[in-house]
């Protein structure tokens, strides 16, 4: 039987379990030997794309993205909630830090929860508006005319909320490392925000700013989350304007070496 391993751990750099080498040789010598840490590695299977097939690809998916705006013009019109399941289920594919998986995805629908969410919103951002943010920042934001109401937040069906855990809590009420937990949140976020462009839905990356405790609090959420960025999901209104923006041209975001 393998004996019970003792581990170190390095608190200087992070909670990383080491092993001293004598005791995994050891542990290893016997037969019944599984590392906690270790994974079995299955062969990956790959279909290799023709170049031409891939070119169409990378320019449709281009294009699609590419018509992506930003929406805060709403219509009431349903949409099935598995659809915001599905968009939720492919961003939490987001590579993570080894393999923590640091989010959670809330779906918020019901007229009461939206209309809670959005009392908490507005009471910050007409702060923020009125004093707490710099003038700078006000003449910076004109252009997209936005101000402290949020009619938004209860005309769209659904609100999907973003959490990032900056550390997990396992069944025992352990804490867990997560690592890298703000890059792999932000990626699962841009895949969410393109899996919802993709279903035909229009969406707001709005980051409710001095808002995210209250509102983790109202959903009940534990203290290793904050949130992150609250998405507004619908169909756009059919009177729905968006500012003429431009995206900057490859010579501007592009450097080959
Ligand atoms: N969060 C505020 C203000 C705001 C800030 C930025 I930077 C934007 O790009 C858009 C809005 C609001 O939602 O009104």
């Amino acid at each position: 039987r393998a004996q019970p391993i003792a581990y170190y751990q390095n608190t200087d750099l992070d909670n990383t379990p080491f092993m001293e080498i004598t005791e995994i040789a050891e542990a290893e010598a016997t037969e019944d030997f599984h590392d906690p840490f270790d994974l079995p590695h299955v062969p990956f299977n790959f279909d290799r794309l023709s170049h031409s097939e891939s070119m169409k690809r990378s320019l449709d998916f281009y294009k699609l993205v590419n018509g992506r705006r930003s929406l805060r013009m709403f219509s009431e019109d349903p949409v099935p909630i598995e659809v915001i399941r599905n968009c939720c289920m492919a961003a939490a594919t987001a590579p993570s830090g080894a393999h923590t998986e640091p989010w959670t995805f809330a779906i918020i629908h019901t007229r009461e929860m939206k209309a809670e969410i959005r009392q908490i919103i507005e009471h910050e951002e007409r702060i923020n508006y009125e004093s707490r943010m710099s003038q700078q920042w006000v003449s910076d934001l004109a252009k997209l005319r936005t101000n402290w109401e949020k009619e938004y937040l209860e005309t769209a069906p659904y609100l999907i909320v973003v959490f990032k855990q900056a550390y997990g809590i396992d069944e025992n009420g352990k804490r867990v490392n997560h690592y890298y937990y703000e890059q792999s949140n932000s990626i699962a976020c841009g895949i969410l925000i393109t899996a919802l462009h993709n279903a035909g839905l229009v969406t707001l990356t709005s980051t409710p700013m001095n808002a995210g405790p209250a509102i983790r609090a109202l959903l009940d959420r534990p203290v290793n989350e904050k949130v992150q960025l609250l998405l507004p999901v619908g169909y756009p209104a059919s009177n729905a304007t968006v500012p003429d923006l431009k995206r900057k041209p490859a010579s501007k975001v592009l450097f080959e070496y």
